[in-house]
């Protein structure tokens, strides 16, 4: 990946970063439990502040939700805007707040469960906190790790971010709709991910045109189906 790799910021919190992932890795592995115990199949769905993560949710829930019981964690560090968007759909919603955490963790997901009807859902969706960093430690419990990246963050947005996008099971370039515009070659986001993870779904997508959502839906369903 990047040739040149900057100097790596010195820390003396390695031990004690250490067991905050290691016990979050636990709860996390509880809330799979948990999940599998109920036959619901769960989405985290990370990517950066405005990639798409809440309309991707949204035009799912649109197009699933007659076939599918779904049901959404919306992370955002204040606020319940995002979780007020799923609302509208009348579909169970847990906004959780992180405050100045940049991600979700395992233990909030751990109470985000406890408020959702979980005999009556197929799907879970999980918004995470948007950020392209903090995320990428925490599990939490998904069966799917998805990371939206969109063309108007720069074309070397993957290549500047390759651990989170190594740990995901699909990745989606979306706003292929206005590349022209920002300049930004989308071929090159695709080959960029497919160079990190050669194993990984990888699809460009507009959510505006539509372009690339039925392979979307495809690997939701096919993800379903496992759980
Ligand atoms: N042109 C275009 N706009 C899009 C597309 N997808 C999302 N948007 C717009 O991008 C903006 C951000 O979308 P959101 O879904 O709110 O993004 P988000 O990732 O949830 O944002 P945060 O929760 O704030 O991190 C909205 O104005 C969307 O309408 C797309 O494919 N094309
Ligand atoms: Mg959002």
């Amino acid at each position: 990946m990047p040739e040149k790799i900057g100097r790596f910021m010195h820390t003396t919190e390695v031990s004690i970063e250490y067991d905050v992932l290691k016990e979050n890795a636990k709860i996390a592995l509880k809330n799979q439990d948990l999940l599998a115990k109920y036959g619901i199949s769960a989405f985290n769905i990370m990517g950066a502040i405005g990639s798409g993560k809440t309309l991707l949710i949204e035009k799912t829930i649109q197009r699933l939700g007659s076939k599918y019981r779904i049901g959404v964690i919306a992370g955002d560090v204040i606020a319940r805007i995002d979780a007020a968007r799923f609302e509208k759909y009348g579909i169970p919603t847990v906004g959780l707040n992180t405050g100045k955490e940049c991600h979700l963790d395992a233990h909030l997901v751990e109470h985000g469960l406890e408020d959702l009807p979980l005999d009556n859902l197929d799907l879970l969706f999980i918004e995470n906190v948007g950020n392209l960093i903090c995320p990428t430690d925490y599990e939490l419990g998904e069966h799917r790790r998805v990371v939206i990246v969109s063309v108007s963050e720069g074309d070397d947005i993957v290549e500047k971010h390759p651990l989170i996008f190594s740990t995901a099971h699909l990745i989606i370039v979306n706003k292929i709709d206005i590349a022209g515009a920002v300049n930004a070659d989308a071929d090159r986001m695709v080959e960029d991910a497919r160079e990190i993870n050669s194993r990984i779904d990888v699809l460009k997508m507009s959510l505006k045109t539509g372009e690339g959502f039925g392979e979307w839906i495809d690997f939701v369903e096919k993800s379903a189906a496992k759980a």
